[in-house]
């Protein structure tokens, strides 16, 4: 197993050695190492005093402002035009920044793409994850899709896979695209909901359009309330191609799959989260990076030779399906590492821009309709939000060189000597010259058609893959789609919309259909509207992304102590804890010291409470442990909100250990059979090498790792 310091040591190397990383050194700038300490204005000059406005005075101080003060007026028009468009979907994110390795050149019989088949590469990358509907202030927890972008800084040039963390999308076409987005923003006549689409222009548009059917079930899953951005999948969606120097090509899929397993919050948990820390998973990111537990995915591809693109009973082309892994595995070529936090969010993050038009040598597009339309979207937006030179801004410019005849537009960054701007020309020596070495070849393709506005056969069945999704879920993650859409429906109250909704599920399970529709007042069916094919595959549930070994690495691990608590056994499983990755957090009476037993107040002994009970809630952590001491364990079961820990957190199927007194106030905090408690807890038990905290009776580790994948309906 690697250990956290092997992982701090590993990110430490690759940073330093990241050329992306050096590159934003260039344009970054350190106040602490300013020689001179002078607050400047923009053009340079000392700036004497920035408190107060130039004015004439009565000689007291009082008296109007004068425009005539550059410094004031410098400051306020700087400040007035800090903000840019915000994106126009995705516009709250976080990023960071990382590596891309393959393990070796399997890849090259699809592809020649070094980043895909060179193992002595490292090529540096940024990802942005961020969420879709809420505008830049909104919280992170919200039911979402999560958007999962990567440029890759490679020696060929910018590489980007704009992905989610769902392998589908909403609709086929990407002239739908305005549409959907319309519908499922904040309504247009009072700018509500934020972060939801729990609302009538969403059910009713996704009523309206069927194609949906398969990503509805997908979004209103765990899968749309993750637990982290380290927790999720990652998907290209859309189907690009591969090109081989055999000069064949091959449909392509990408995929990135978490080291630590596929995890969700609880619906309840994410609701309290968006209102007690909406910064849940941005903050979650830069504290596991900080911390050495360096999130990591594989990476992955399906491909299909193109000789075979007709052979499914679906379109390969058509975004709002998957290819299913028992007709097309995945096969893992490489890895990811984020081994790096942004120095400042809005030059890093907020500038980032992605294009999937941006692919490097022996990686191309298919006809997929969707990706044809977002190769032009995302160019033309960036446009908007950046301008267009965007391409210049050091989160955004290429590691390698960049020469060619494109010049001028607004904020131009470079400057380009020469005579030079046009080719051909008749001093091409020197001179950026188109090159087939190297140079991006298109693949060569026969097209030819009748020009319509129609979308082909396969792509109106839109419910078998929906009932397969939905088929290969556990009870419990089928209980919980129940629920999130019972929970969107009720905010709808439109019978139109809710009465439609409840049709169009019949069209997948009968019983899910039916008890929504018992919950929202839908129109309950007698019969089911189509055939289940009964199909079900073991990789859409995430029960199947659990880790082989189970692991606390980087879980929020709470001591809930009350003064009189045993200083000893705290100190063991703080240390247990730690061995095994996982950050431990003291949750006492106040912030400041606890006192252990047999200690007087003002010892100066105990342990000091990072919060209050009030100050964190137990939504913020992934388990935690009452230790024993009789005074302490009296003072818990006293206090009405540390029962309400205990009981919240037991809702949520949080793994809870208590050992001593700690058991019997669990007990009466929480009477309820199934709860396995820690009793007997041995210092040599707590310490074991496997980073696992075994207990005799109780393993947090795997209690951890069972609660966020196998959760429970509440
Ligand atoms: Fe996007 N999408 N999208 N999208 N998308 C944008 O580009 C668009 C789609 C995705 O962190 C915009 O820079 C169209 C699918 C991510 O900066 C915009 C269509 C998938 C991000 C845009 C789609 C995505 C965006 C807004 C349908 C998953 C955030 C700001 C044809 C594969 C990237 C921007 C970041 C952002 C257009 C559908 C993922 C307007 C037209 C499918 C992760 O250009």
């Amino acid at each position: 197993m690697s250990t956290v310091s092997d992982a701090v040591k590993q990110a430490f190397t690759a940073a330093t050695q990241n050329p992306k990383v050096a590159d934003l050194h260039r344009a970054t700038i350190d106040p602490s190492a300013n020689p001179t300490k002078g607050l400047t204005t923009d053009h340079g000059v000392f700036v004497s005093d920035t408190d107060n406005w130039l004015k004439v005075t009565d000689g007291e101080g009082t008296g109007p402002s004068l425009l005539e003060d550059q410094i004031a007026r410098e400051k306020i028009h700087r400040f007035d035009h800090e903000r840019i468009p915000e994106r126009v979907v995705h516009a709250r994110g976080a990023g960071a920044h990382g590596y891309f390795k393959v393990y070796d050149d399997r890849a090259s019989k699809y592809t020649y793409a070094p980043v895909l088949t060179d193992a002595s590469r490292t090529t540096p990358v940024f990802v942005r994850f961020s969420t879709v509907q809420g505008s830049r202030g909104s919280a992170d927890t919200v039911r979402d899709v999560r958007g999962f972008a990567t440029k890759f800084y490679t020696q060929e040039g910018n590489w980007d896979i704009v992905g989610n963390d769902i392998p589908i999308f909403f609709i086929q076409d990407a002239i739908k695209f305005p549409d959907f987005v319309h519908a499922v923003k904040p309504e247009p006549h009072n700018e509500v909901p934020q972060g939801q689409s729990a609302h009538n222009n969403f059910w009713d548009f996704v009523g309206l359009q069927p194609e949906s059917a398969h990503m509805i079930m997908w979004v209103m899953s765990d899968r749309g309330i993750p637990r982290s951005f380290r927790m999720m999948q990652g998907f290209g969606v859309n189907t690009f191609t591969l090109m081989n120097s055999a000069g064949e090509r091959h449909f392509v899929k990408f995929h990135w799959l978490p080291e630590l397993g596929v995890h969700s919050l609880m619906w309840d948990e994410a609701l309290k989260i968006a209102g007690q820390d909406p910064d849940f998973h941005r903050k979650d990111l830069e504290e596991a990076i900080t911390s050495g537990a360096l999130p990591k995915w594989k990476f992955a591809i399906q491909t299909i030779p193109e000789s075979r693109e007709h052979e499914f009973d679906f379109d390969i082309l058509d975004a709002t399906k998957i290819w299913p892994e028992e007709l097309v595995p995945l096969q893992v070529i490489g890895e990811m590492v984020l081994n790096r936090t942004v120095d400042e969010f809005f030059p890093e993050t907020e500038q980032a821009a992605f294009c999937t038009s941006h692919v490097v040598p022996g990686i191309g597009f298919s006809d997929d309709p969707l990706l044809q339309g977002r190769n032009f979207s995302y160019f033309d937006t960036q446009i908007t939000r950046l301008g267009v030179n965007w391409q210049e801004l050091p989160i955004n410019r290429p590691v390698c060189p960049v020469l060619n005849n494109q010049r001028d537009g607004q904020m131009r960054h470079k400057i380009t000597k020469g005579q030079i701007n046009y080719w051909p020309n008749r001093l091409e020596i020197g001179r950026p010259v188109p090159t087939s070495d190297g140079g991006y070849a298109d693949f060569a393709q026969r097209v030819a058609g009748i020009k319509q506005r129609v979308r082909g056969a396969k792509f109106q069945e839109h419910y078998k893959q929906a009932q397969l999704f939905y088929n290969s879920l556990a009870p419990h993650e089928k209980a919980h789609i129940v629920n999130a859409i019972s929970f969107e429906l009720s905010h709808c109250d439109d019978s139109v919309v809710y009465e439609l909704y409840s049709k169009i599920l019949n069209n997948i399970d009968f019983e899910l259909a039916k008890q929504v529709a018992i919950n929202v007042g839908g129109v309950i069916p007698e019969a089911p509207a189509r055939e289940n094919h009964g199909n079900a595959t073991p990789t859409l549930s995430q029960l199947y992304y659990a880790p082989k070994v189970p692991t606390i690495v980087s879980r929020r691990i709470a001591i809930l102590l009350a003064d009189g608590f045993n200083l000893a056994e705290v100190e063991a499983l703080r240390a247990a804890l730690k061995v095994g990755g996982a950050t431990t957090w003291i949750i006492g009476p106040r912030r400041g010291w606890v006192r252990p037993s047999g200690e007087k107040i003002g010892s100066g002994t105990g342990v000091w409470a990072d919060h209050h009970y009030e100050g964190q809630r137990s939504t913020l952590f992934d388990a935690f442990i009452i230790p024993s001491g009789a005074e302490h364990a009296q003072s818990l079961a006293k206090n009405g909100r540390t029962i309400h820990w205990v009981r919240e957190a037991f809702g949520h199927c949080k793994a809870i250990g208590a050992i001593g007194e700690g058991v019997a106030f669990l007990h009466e905090a929480v009477i309820l059979p199934g709860v396995q408690l820690a009793t007997n807890m041995k210092n040599d038990a707590v310490t074991s090498s496997y980073g696992v905290v075994t207990t005799g009776q109780y393993d947090v580790s795997s209690a951890a790792a069972h609660k966020f994948s196998i959760g429970r309906s509440e």
